[in-house]
């Protein structure tokens, strides 16, 4: 029986369900640039802990307004005037809430609109495929607040487009968009239109996928990169393992031996 999610307990995230198993999760602060203050990142971990067992076949997520995210909500870091320990424990619920993101087995397509900044760049990069618009960009500003990442951008932001970029943007405040933005590998797709549109259209693509084969994708090569070569070798021979057998991949499978499935053909 998958479990339920409660839509109506949810204030900073507005979530929509479609028919296809797409949920549609939208940050839903627009007045605040979608901040990450830490309601929304609690919600964060609630959604993303209970998708993977509630037969969410995948995630749109999307910023409300003009704006993805503003990273870090710096009003509450002020008022609230935090201790050490107390920031390190803010971060530590960022990492539970990306993490479950990244390793959930739910696969999250980021729909990035204007400023992708910040935490808001920790909160994309987390997100399995990235679409961008002629209005994205991104940055880490946190030199600039006297700030320092906390949300895993040493890590995702670094894997993305390297360490000296990664550095230098922290450093000097510089801003991506454009192809650019697209080429170094800040997102995967870069449209002309709207970046919900195509990321919808991603996930819906997505969604027509095995849950299991999607579960592997969406967790497994996230793991295997943390381990040596060796041990993801045999990790991904498991998990093959019992991929490639499921019951619910003979049809398909005999569908290409019948000739009935789609072949891989060139883009027209
Ligand atoms: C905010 C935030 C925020 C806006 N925390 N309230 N992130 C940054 O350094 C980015 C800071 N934000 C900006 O640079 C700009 O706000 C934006 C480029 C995102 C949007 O600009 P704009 O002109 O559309 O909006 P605005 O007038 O600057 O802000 C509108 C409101 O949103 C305003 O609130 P209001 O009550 O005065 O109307 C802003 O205060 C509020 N707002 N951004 C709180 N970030 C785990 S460590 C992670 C470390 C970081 O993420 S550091 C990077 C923080």
């Amino acid at each position: 029986m998958p479990l339920q999610i409660d839509i109506s307990r949810y204030e900073n995230l507005a979530l929509e369900p479609q028919d296809d198993g797409v949920w549609i999760v939208t940050l839903n602060r627009p007045e605040k640039r979608n901040a990450l203050n830490l309601d929304t990142i609690e919600e964060l971990v609630d959604f993303f802990s209970v998708a993977p067992r509630a037969g969410v076949q995948a995630v749109v997520l999307a910023g409300a307004g003009d704006h993805f995210c503003a990273g870090l909500d710096l009003i509450e870091h002020h008022d609230a005037d935090r201790s050490p320990a107390d920031f390190m424990h803010v971060c530590l619920r960022w990492h539970e809430a990306f993490n479950k993101m990244e390793y959930g087995g739910v696969p999250v397509i980021a729909a990035l609109q204007g400023a992708v900044v910040g935490g808001g760049l920790e909160l994309a990069s987390s997100a399995h495929i990235r679409i961008m618009d002629r209005t994205t960009y991104f940055a880490l500003p946190e030199g600039q607040r006297g700030l320092f990442t906390g949300g895993g951008a040493t890590i995702r932001v670094t894997d993305l487009v390297g360490k000296s970029r990664m550095i230098d943007m922290m450093l000097t405040g510089r801003v991506y968009q454009g192809q650019e933005a697209c080429d170094l590998g800040m997102a995967q797709y870069f449209v002309e239109g709207s970046s919900f549109d195509k990321a919808l259209e991603l996930a819906r693509k997505a969604a027509q996928n095995l849950p299991l084969t999607n579960f592997a994708i969406c967790s497994a090569v996230s793991h295997m990169q943390n381990m040596s070569a060796l041990d993801a070798a045999y990790a991904e021979s498991v998990v093959a393992g019992v991929v490639n057998t499921q019951p619910d991949a003979r049809a398909r499978l005999a569908a290409f031996a019948d000739k009935s499935a789609a072949r891989v053909r060139p883009n027209s």
